[in-house]
């Protein structure tokens, strides 16, 4: 479809400047906004609704929104008033796109051509969810799953299985998950999921369910098409099906986020941002030789936890001419970001250092 140029009513509020809008669905960060800190401001927060987004009702009353909790010993719903009783926890998490780095695979993986924007690092604040299910009795007998389900209104005449947002995540995921209600210090904009949001640090975008209305504790996962066939790795050409991995836990990745384009010869400083998914990061490892070569980059600012993204800065003298600049991170299991792609259907998890290097003309 066509481009939008100026933003939807719904992302007003958000920089412009700061967004490459692929729809009116689909916004990602530009490189160069990214930014030296640690926490993605929330106008420069990429977007990504798959449905549209509700109205601005359903943040209204806050604390009278409702989520139901099912597949516990004691199922009952819950306002965020009463949530906001039981307990809270503040976690650092990259949210990022289960296509993120989509517009690199050769093969023209459809969906949204995300470059490197489709993910930032925030701060939530809510409570475990984990605390709300132990008052509840804790998860019934036989629950594998942990089911959200999102608030959109869907609309009459198509099967809603087929266009729901409904994701299931393994039964671990509780240790860490969590109802947010809170974004970097601000009630949760409509736009991130408010008035309520899933939050499962380390996992991949989709399964944070934004507007979360139920919460159910199931033995299987749900039958809805984007957890049955839609985010499924699985070779090019293939269709999606329940059999092939679901887009879960993210795997370790880094990106150069300046120099993009050109720099002066002598001493420059090379930036970038890494994260290990939910293993915390060993180190990041720049090259300005498109990889031939590797010097260990320093992280900046605080380590906010294993789920947050680590800047980094590497120091490098640079003569005349072009330069490929790679950065590569590994996690403290050891897992270091391949070289290349791993080829799939609908472009999912690129993490591949070479495809998101930048070529930096100097002089
Ligand atoms: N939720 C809901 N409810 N809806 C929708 O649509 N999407 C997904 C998640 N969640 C949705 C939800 C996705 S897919 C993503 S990325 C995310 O979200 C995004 O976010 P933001 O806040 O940024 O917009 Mo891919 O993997």
């Amino acid at each position: 479809g066509e481009e939008p140029k100026t933003l939807p009513d719904y992302v007003a509020w958000k920089e412009r400047n700061a967004l490459i809008l692929h729809s009116a669905n689909t916004m990602e960060t530009q490189r160069g906004a990214i930014g030296q800190g640690v926490i993605t401001s929330s106008d420069r927060l990429f977007v990504r609704n798959n449905l549209p987004a509700p109205s601005e009702e359903i943040v209204a009353d806050r604390d009278a929104w409702e989520v139901n909790i099912e597949g516990v010993k004691n199922p009952r719903a819950l306002t965020i008033g009463e949530l906001k009783s039981m307990g809270v926890t503040t976690v650092a998490s990259v949210l990022q796109c289960s296509g993120n780095g989509r517009a690199f695979f050769p093969h023209g993986a459809s969906g949204t051509q995300w470059s490197v924007g489709a993910a930032g690092c925030v701060m939530w604040t809510g409570v475990p969810l984990k605390t709300v299910v132990e008052a509840l009795g804790g998860p019934a007998d036989g629950m594998k799953y942990i089911t959200s389900t999102g608030g959109e209104s869907l609309p009459d005449g198509i099967d809603p299985k087929t266009i729901m947002v409904e994701r299931s995540v393994p039964l671990h995921a509780l240790d860490t998950a969590m109802l947010a209600w809170e974004m970097n210090d601000e009630p949760l904009p409509l736009t991130h999921g408010g008035p309520l949001r899933m939050v499962v640090p380390g996992f991949y975008g989709v399964n944070n369910v934004k507007y979360v209305k139920n919460v159910a504790f199931t033995e299987g996962q749900t039958d809805a098409k984007i957890q049955a066939s839609g985010y499924r790795v699985r070779d090019v050409g293939k269709k999606g099906s329940p059999d092939q991995p679901s887009m879960w836990e993210m795997n370790v990745k880094s990106w150069v986020t300046a120099p993009l384009e050109t720099g002066r010869s002598g001493r420059n400083m090379i930036y970038g941002v890494a994260f290990g998914g939910t293993k915390s990061l060993d180190k990041v490892e720049v090259s300005t030789d498109g990889g031939q070569s590797w010097k260990q980059a320093q992280f900046l600012g605080p380590d906010l936890g294993p789920y947050a993204w680590r800047p980094f800065v590497l120091a490098a003298d640079l003569s005349a001419g072009e330069h490929r600049i790679v950065s590569r991170a590994t996690d403290v299991e050891g897992n270091s970001q391949p070289e290349g792609r791993t080829e799939n259907e609908r472009g999912y998890g690129h993490n591949g250092w070479k495809d998101h290097g930048v070529t930096v003309t100097v002089s």
